[in-house]
Protein backbone atom coordinates (compact mmCIF):
# COMPACT_ATOMS: atom_id res chain seq x y z
CA UNK A 1 0.00 0.00 0.00
CA UNK A 2 1.48 2.86 -1.24
CA UNK A 3 -0.17 6.84 -1.02
CA UNK A 4 -0.24 9.03 -3.78
CA UNK A 5 2.32 11.58 -4.45
CA UNK A 6 1.20 14.66 -6.79
CA UNK A 7 4.32 16.75 -8.16
CA UNK A 8 3.20 20.43 -8.09
CA UNK A 9 5.99 22.46 -8.45
CA UNK A 10 4.81 24.43 -11.30
CA UNK A 11 1.52 26.37 -11.70
CA UNK A 12 -1.95 25.78 -10.36
CA UNK A 13 -1.92 22.53 -8.03
CA UNK A 14 -3.76 19.83 -10.25
CA UNK A 15 -7.23 19.15 -7.91
CA UNK A 16 -8.69 15.95 -9.23
CA UNK A 17 -5.77 13.92 -8.41
CA UNK A 18 -4.92 14.92 -4.96
CA UNK A 19 -9.29 15.19 -4.08
CA UNK A 20 -9.18 11.71 -5.54
CA UNK A 21 -6.28 10.33 -3.42
CA UNK A 22 -8.18 12.02 -0.42
CA UNK A 23 -11.73 10.51 -1.27
CA UNK A 24 -10.35 6.76 -1.62
CA UNK A 25 -7.69 6.72 0.53
CA UNK A 26 -7.94 9.58 3.04
CA UNK A 27 -4.10 10.75 2.18
CA UNK A 28 -1.91 12.60 -0.22
CA UNK A 29 1.52 14.02 -0.49
CA UNK A 30 2.14 17.04 -2.87
CA UNK A 31 5.64 17.26 -3.56
CA UNK A 32 6.98 20.45 -4.77
CA UNK A 33 4.48 22.95 -3.29
CA UNK A 34 6.94 25.41 -1.79
CA UNK A 35 10.23 27.01 -2.86
CA UNK A 36 13.24 25.45 -2.04
CA UNK A 37 14.28 28.47 -0.25
CA UNK A 38 10.91 29.59 1.71
CA UNK A 39 11.47 25.68 2.55
CA UNK A 40 15.25 26.04 3.37
CA UNK A 41 14.50 29.42 5.70
CA UNK A 42 11.75 27.61 7.56
CA UNK A 43 14.06 24.39 8.39
CA UNK A 44 17.55 26.68 9.83
CA UNK A 45 14.87 29.28 11.84
CA UNK A 46 13.29 26.06 13.05
CA UNK A 47 16.88 25.15 14.32
CA UNK A 48 17.52 28.25 15.96
CA UNK A 49 14.49 28.21 17.16
CA UNK A 50 14.32 24.73 19.02
CA UNK A 51 17.95 25.13 20.79
CA UNK A 52 16.62 26.90 24.10
CA UNK A 53 13.52 26.97 25.89
CA UNK A 54 11.26 30.29 25.63
CA UNK A 55 11.81 31.81 29.32
CA UNK A 56 11.31 35.39 31.00
CA UNK A 57 10.64 36.50 27.23
CA UNK A 58 13.77 34.94 25.45
CA UNK A 59 12.44 33.49 22.42
CA UNK A 60 12.65 29.69 22.08
CA UNK A 61 10.32 26.50 22.11
CA UNK A 62 7.73 25.40 24.35
CA UNK A 63 7.69 22.68 26.33
CA UNK A 64 4.50 20.37 27.50
CA UNK A 65 6.33 16.84 27.85
CA UNK A 66 9.62 14.78 27.50
CA UNK A 67 9.60 13.70 23.92
CA UNK A 68 8.78 17.24 22.49
CA UNK A 69 9.10 20.34 21.59
CA UNK A 70 6.56 23.01 20.37
CA UNK A 71 6.58 26.47 18.26
CA UNK A 72 4.44 28.37 16.97
CA UNK A 73 5.25 28.31 13.65
CA UNK A 74 4.38 32.42 13.07
CA UNK A 75 7.45 33.31 15.08
CA UNK A 76 9.47 32.07 12.40
CA UNK A 77 7.88 34.80 10.08
CA UNK A 78 8.41 35.88 6.45
CA UNK A 79 8.65 32.85 4.31
CA UNK A 80 6.57 31.13 7.14
CA UNK A 81 3.16 31.83 5.83
CA UNK A 82 4.41 30.49 1.66
CA UNK A 83 3.78 27.07 4.37
CA UNK A 84 1.32 27.01 6.94
CA UNK A 85 -1.08 29.50 4.35
CA UNK A 86 0.13 29.37 0.73
CA UNK A 87 -2.52 30.29 -1.58
CA UNK A 88 -2.04 26.91 -3.73
CA UNK A 89 -2.56 24.75 -0.44
CA UNK A 90 -5.75 27.09 0.42
CA UNK A 91 -7.69 26.61 -2.96
CA UNK A 92 -6.74 22.78 -2.37
CA UNK A 93 -7.95 22.86 1.16
CA UNK A 94 -11.47 24.57 0.34
CA UNK A 95 -12.05 22.67 -2.89
CA UNK A 96 -11.86 19.41 -0.89
CA UNK A 97 -14.03 21.15 2.13
CA UNK A 98 -16.32 22.68 -0.55
CA UNK A 99 -16.10 25.76 2.24
CA UNK A 100 -13.77 28.71 3.31
CA UNK A 101 -10.99 27.47 5.74
CA UNK A 102 -9.57 28.57 8.22
CA UNK A 103 -5.75 27.46 10.07
CA UNK A 104 -7.84 26.45 13.17
CA UNK A 105 -4.03 24.70 14.71
CA UNK A 106 -0.84 25.21 13.53
CA UNK A 107 2.42 23.90 15.25
CA UNK A 108 5.85 23.24 14.75
CA UNK A 109 6.86 19.91 16.41
CA UNK A 110 10.00 18.57 17.33
CA UNK A 111 9.86 14.80 18.40
CA UNK A 112 13.09 13.20 20.38
CA UNK A 113 13.41 9.64 19.74
CA UNK A 114 12.41 8.20 23.13
CA UNK A 115 12.20 4.88 22.74
CA UNK A 116 8.38 4.24 23.35
CA UNK A 117 5.39 5.08 21.99
CA UNK A 118 3.77 8.80 23.78
CA UNK A 119 0.46 9.65 21.03
CA UNK A 120 -1.73 6.24 19.97
CA UNK A 121 -2.95 6.05 16.27
CA UNK A 122 -6.05 8.13 16.98
CA UNK A 123 -8.82 10.33 14.86
CA UNK A 124 -8.88 13.85 15.45
CA UNK A 125 -12.87 14.07 15.07
CA UNK A 126 -15.78 11.16 16.30
CA UNK A 127 -19.47 11.45 16.96
CA UNK A 128 -19.95 14.15 19.41
CA UNK A 129 -16.86 16.11 18.91
CA UNK A 130 -16.41 19.46 20.76
CA UNK A 131 -13.20 21.69 21.23
CA UNK A 132 -13.77 21.63 24.51
CA UNK A 133 -16.76 20.95 27.08
CA UNK A 134 -19.62 23.38 26.72
CA UNK A 135 -18.36 24.89 23.57
CA UNK A 136 -20.43 25.15 19.81
CA UNK A 137 -20.76 22.58 17.52
CA UNK A 138 -20.94 19.48 18.70
CA UNK A 139 -20.40 16.84 15.40
CA UNK A 140 -23.12 14.34 14.98
CA UNK A 141 -22.63 11.62 12.52
CA UNK A 142 -24.91 12.94 9.56
CA UNK A 143 -21.66 15.75 9.32
CA UNK A 144 -18.94 13.13 10.15
CA UNK A 145 -19.98 11.25 6.42
CA UNK A 146 -18.72 14.32 4.49
CA UNK A 147 -14.91 15.84 5.24
CA UNK A 148 -14.82 18.68 8.19
CA UNK A 149 -11.26 19.70 8.34
CA UNK A 150 -8.23 18.47 6.01
CA UNK A 151 -4.64 17.86 8.39
CA UNK A 152 -1.20 18.31 7.30
CA UNK A 153 2.04 17.76 8.07
CA UNK A 154 4.99 19.57 6.64
CA UNK A 155 8.40 17.56 6.55
CA UNK A 156 11.21 20.34 7.22
CA UNK A 157 13.82 17.83 6.23
CA UNK A 158 13.83 14.12 4.63
CA UNK A 159 11.38 11.57 6.93
CA UNK A 160 11.56 7.83 6.79
CA UNK A 161 11.27 7.11 10.31
CA UNK A 162 8.96 8.61 12.83
CA UNK A 163 7.01 9.95 9.61
CA UNK A 164 3.52 10.76 9.40
CA UNK A 165 1.15 7.74 9.39
CA UNK A 166 -2.29 6.99 8.09
CA UNK A 167 -4.46 4.07 8.46
CA UNK A 168 -6.02 3.85 4.87
CA UNK A 169 -9.69 4.54 4.06
CA UNK A 170 -10.15 4.45 8.04
CA UNK A 171 -11.52 8.51 7.05
CA UNK A 172 -15.17 6.38 5.92
CA UNK A 173 -15.37 4.57 9.16
CA UNK A 174 -18.32 6.06 11.48
CA UNK A 175 -15.67 6.72 14.65
CA UNK A 176 -18.33 6.45 17.56
CA UNK A 177 -17.75 8.27 20.88
CA UNK A 178 -14.90 6.60 22.93
CA UNK A 179 -13.34 5.26 19.97
CA UNK A 180 -10.74 8.19 19.15
CA UNK A 181 -7.30 6.16 19.98
CA UNK A 182 -6.75 3.22 18.53
CA UNK A 183 -5.84 1.20 21.85
CA UNK A 184 -9.99 2.19 22.89
CA UNK A 185 -11.09 -0.21 20.38
CA UNK A 186 -12.36 -3.54 20.60
CA UNK A 187 -9.52 -6.07 19.16
CA UNK A 188 -10.92 -6.91 15.98
CA UNK A 189 -11.55 -3.70 14.91
CA UNK A 190 -7.88 -2.43 15.92
CA UNK A 191 -6.61 -5.24 14.24
CA UNK A 192 -8.60 -4.16 11.04
CA UNK A 193 -7.89 -0.34 11.46
CA UNK A 194 -3.79 -0.98 11.53
CA UNK A 195 -3.62 -3.66 8.95
CA UNK A 196 -4.21 -0.13 6.88
CA UNK A 197 -1.40 1.51 8.66
CA UNK A 198 1.20 3.26 6.23
CA UNK A 199 3.93 5.18 6.98
CA UNK A 200 4.12 8.27 4.47
CA UNK A 201 7.83 8.43 4.12
CA UNK A 202 8.70 11.76 2.05
CA UNK A 203 11.51 14.19 1.59
CA UNK A 204 12.16 17.50 2.82
CA UNK A 205 9.14 20.07 1.91
CA UNK A 206 6.73 17.66 0.88
CA UNK A 207 3.42 18.02 2.88
CA UNK A 208 0.60 14.71 3.58
CA UNK A 209 -2.76 16.52 3.15
CA UNK A 210 -5.03 13.77 5.10
CA UNK A 211 -8.71 13.52 6.13
CA UNK A 212 -8.24 13.80 9.40
CA UNK A 213 -11.44 11.73 10.46
CA UNK A 214 -9.76 8.60 9.58
CA UNK A 215 -6.92 7.02 11.78
CA UNK A 216 -3.23 8.53 11.89
CA UNK A 217 -0.53 9.49 13.86
CA UNK A 218 3.71 9.67 13.81
CA UNK A 219 5.27 6.47 13.51
CA UNK A 220 6.14 5.20 17.21
CA UNK A 221 8.77 4.56 18.58
CA UNK A 222 10.98 7.52 16.82
CA UNK A 223 15.12 5.55 16.53
CA UNK A 224 15.32 9.53 15.05
CA UNK A 225 14.36 12.49 15.90
CA UNK A 226 11.85 14.35 13.38
CA UNK A 227 10.70 17.92 12.78
CA UNK A 228 7.26 18.87 11.20
CA UNK A 229 5.27 21.50 10.89
CA UNK A 230 1.31 20.50 11.47
CA UNK A 231 -1.60 22.23 10.05
CA UNK A 232 -5.17 21.87 10.09
CA UNK A 233 -7.66 23.40 7.92
CA UNK A 234 -11.28 23.84 9.29
CA UNK A 235 -14.32 24.15 7.43
CA UNK A 236 -16.10 27.38 8.04
CA UNK A 237 -19.20 25.49 7.23
CA UNK A 238 -19.23 23.67 10.00
CA UNK A 239 -17.03 25.07 12.62
CA UNK A 240 -18.10 28.90 12.27
CA UNK A 241 -15.04 31.60 12.00
CA UNK A 242 -13.16 30.24 14.76
CA UNK A 243 -9.51 29.18 15.52
CA UNK A 244 -8.39 27.33 18.39
CA UNK A 245 -5.54 29.45 19.87
CA UNK A 246 -4.72 33.15 17.94
CA UNK A 247 -1.44 33.38 16.69
CA UNK A 248 1.66 35.60 17.45
CA UNK A 249 2.12 37.45 13.98
CA UNK A 250 5.06 39.92 13.73
CA UNK A 251 3.66 43.10 12.84
CA UNK A 252 5.99 43.64 9.86
CA UNK A 253 4.88 39.93 8.69
CA UNK A 254 1.42 41.75 7.94
CA UNK A 255 1.66 43.75 4.85
CA UNK A 256 2.89 40.13 3.44
CA UNK A 257 -0.60 38.14 3.68
CA UNK A 258 -3.89 38.56 1.34
CA UNK A 259 -6.92 39.08 2.62
CA UNK A 260 -7.03 35.24 2.22
CA UNK A 261 -4.16 34.29 4.15
CA UNK A 262 -5.36 36.40 6.41
CA UNK A 263 -8.75 35.11 7.17
CA UNK A 264 -7.16 31.69 7.04
CA UNK A 265 -5.61 32.80 10.11
CA UNK A 266 -8.17 34.26 12.08
CA UNK A 267 -8.49 37.59 11.44
CA UNK A 268 -11.82 38.93 12.53
CA UNK A 269 -12.73 35.30 14.15
CA UNK A 270 -13.34 33.71 17.35
CA UNK A 271 -11.61 31.28 19.05
CA UNK A 272 -11.91 28.50 21.59
CA UNK A 273 -9.00 29.86 23.87
CA UNK A 274 -6.52 32.50 24.43
CA UNK A 275 -3.07 31.99 25.55
CA UNK A 276 -3.75 31.66 29.03
CA UNK A 277 -5.58 27.95 28.50
CA UNK A 278 -3.48 26.98 25.30
CA UNK A 279 -1.37 23.94 24.82
CA UNK A 280 1.29 25.81 25.35
CA UNK A 281 0.60 26.92 28.51
CA UNK A 282 0.66 23.60 29.92
CA UNK A 283 4.03 24.04 31.45
CA UNK A 284 2.60 26.06 34.11
CA UNK A 285 1.49 22.50 35.28
CA UNK A 286 4.99 21.24 35.92
CA UNK A 287 6.16 20.93 39.18
CA UNK A 288 9.22 23.14 38.21
CA UNK A 289 7.46 25.84 37.01
CA UNK A 290 7.62 27.78 40.23
CA UNK A 291 11.02 27.28 40.24
CA UNK A 292 11.52 28.42 37.26
CA UNK A 293 9.74 31.51 38.14
CA UNK A 294 12.02 31.79 41.03
CA UNK A 295 15.14 31.53 39.28
CA UNK A 296 13.46 34.19 37.04
CA UNK A 297 12.14 36.73 39.67
CA UNK A 298 15.42 36.68 41.04
CA UNK A 299 18.02 36.24 38.33
CA UNK A 300 19.33 39.93 38.36
CA UNK A 301 18.97 40.28 41.99
CA UNK A 302 23.04 40.40 42.65
CA UNK A 303 22.91 43.83 40.44
CA UNK A 304 20.18 45.29 42.63
CA UNK A 305 21.36 44.70 46.22
CA UNK A 306 24.87 46.09 44.60
CA UNK A 307 23.16 49.26 43.67
CA UNK A 308 21.06 49.23 47.20
CA UNK A 309 24.32 48.64 49.33
CA UNK A 310 25.42 51.65 47.12
CA UNK A 311 22.80 53.48 47.60
CA UNK A 312 22.93 53.14 51.52
CA UNK A 313 26.67 53.92 51.49
CA UNK A 314 26.07 57.40 49.62
CA UNK A 315 27.85 56.32 46.95
O1 LIG B 1 2.96 14.04 14.80
C1 LIG B 1 2.26 13.50 13.94
O2 LIG B 1 2.77 12.87 13.00
C2 LIG B 1 0.75 13.56 14.01
C3 LIG B 1 0.20 14.59 14.91
C4 LIG B 1 -1.27 14.52 15.08
O3 LIG B 1 -1.92 13.67 14.57
C5 LIG B 1 -1.99 15.51 15.90
O4 LIG B 1 -1.34 16.41 16.47
O5 LIG B 1 -3.22 15.39 16.03
FE1 LIG C 1 -4.13 14.01 14.88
Amino acid sequence: MKVSVVECSQGRIEHAPVLEALDRDGAVVLRGAFTREAVDFVAAQADRWLENPAIAGAPGYWKIDHPKKLLDPCVIGGPVYELIVGERILEVAEAFLGSECLLAECNLKHDAPVGYGYFPLHTDFFVGWRKKEGTLPELDAATLRRPVALGGAIYLHDTREGAFSYCLGTHKREVPPGWQDVGNLPADVRREVEATKVRIEGLKGDIVLFDDRGYHGPDLPMPVSRTVILVDYYSAAVFGRRIVTPYSIWSTDLGRLSSRQMRALGAGAETWGDAWNSLHAKFRRSPFYRTIVMAVENAYLHRHLRARLRAMVGR
